[in-house]
């Protein structure tokens, strides 16, 4: 059966002031233009087409809200980091960004997606900090996997690890929207969120005490 049966697009908002009615509990999607959130969107809730992706960055200009079920949302927010939009036009994503994260309510946690070949870049920085500002969980996809062998994949999830803070507040996955793995994982994530719970850390794929997660093989 379907994870979200009931899944529809709710609306989207260029101001705070077109935000829907701040009740319920949402997560936030975020990362840099093109990282892959609508994609991941679209995964997590099985429905294709429900979130726009683009091979051009910058496709995803509005706050877009979804529901999964009443009073529960998900919200796709403008990519960031997209060099060729104007300052004017960056700045109002910014201020937009940050009247969001500082007064919405009903935001649990967010889910940051960072393309698994070049992941945390200063701009990713600066969003987990907003995220992470009133002490609020981040889950973090690493996505685009498919993109590397296993070997390699799995030393970036390391690497990725070994630099968060240690007091369990961002937990980090791998993720391919396109081969499927990690989404269910990352669906597990998304409803502890919202149900207000932090996220225990999963081991990085496979641990295998043989040792077949050691760089240079099965990658
Ligand atoms: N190989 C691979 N490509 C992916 C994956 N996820 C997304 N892409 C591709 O990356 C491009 C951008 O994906 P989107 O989901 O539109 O990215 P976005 O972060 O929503 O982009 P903006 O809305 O522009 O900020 C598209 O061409 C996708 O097909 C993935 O898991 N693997
Ligand atoms: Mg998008």
């Amino acid at each position: 059966m379907a994870a979200y049966p009931e899944v529809r697009f709710l609306t989207s908002a260029n101001k705070l002031g077109q935000l829907p009615p701040d009740t319920g509990v949402e997560v936030a999607v975020v990362g840099r233009s093109n990282a892959g959130k609508s994609s991941a969107i679209n995964a997590v809730t099985q429905r294709k087409g429900l979130a726009r992706t683009s091979k051009s960055p910058g496709a995803t200009r509005l706050l877009n809200f979804f529901e999964l079920q009443a009073g529960r949302r998900l919200v796709d927010l403008p990519g960031y980091g997209f060099a060729r939009v104007a300052g004017e036009m960056r700045a109002h994503w910014g201020t937009l960004l940050t009247g969001y994260f500082g007064k919405r309510e009903s935001l649990r946690g967010t889910i940051v997606v960072m393309d698994v070949r070049h992941p945390l870049t200063d701009h990713d920085q600066d969003m987990l900090q907003l995220a992470t500002s009133r002490d609020l969980p981040v889950h973090i996809l690493l996505t685009k996997a498919d993109k590397l062998g296993r070997g390699a994949a799995g030393n970036a999830l390391q690497g990725v690890r070994r630099k968060l803070p240690r007091d369990g507040l961002v937990t980090v996955q791998l993720f391919s929207a396109h081969s499927g793995d990690g989404v269910q994982e990352a669906r597990g994530a998304l409803e502890k969120l919202l149900d207000g719970k932090r996220i225990k850390e999963t081991p990085a794929g496979p641990v295998d005490p043989a040792g077949a997660n050691q760089p240079g093989i099965g990658g």
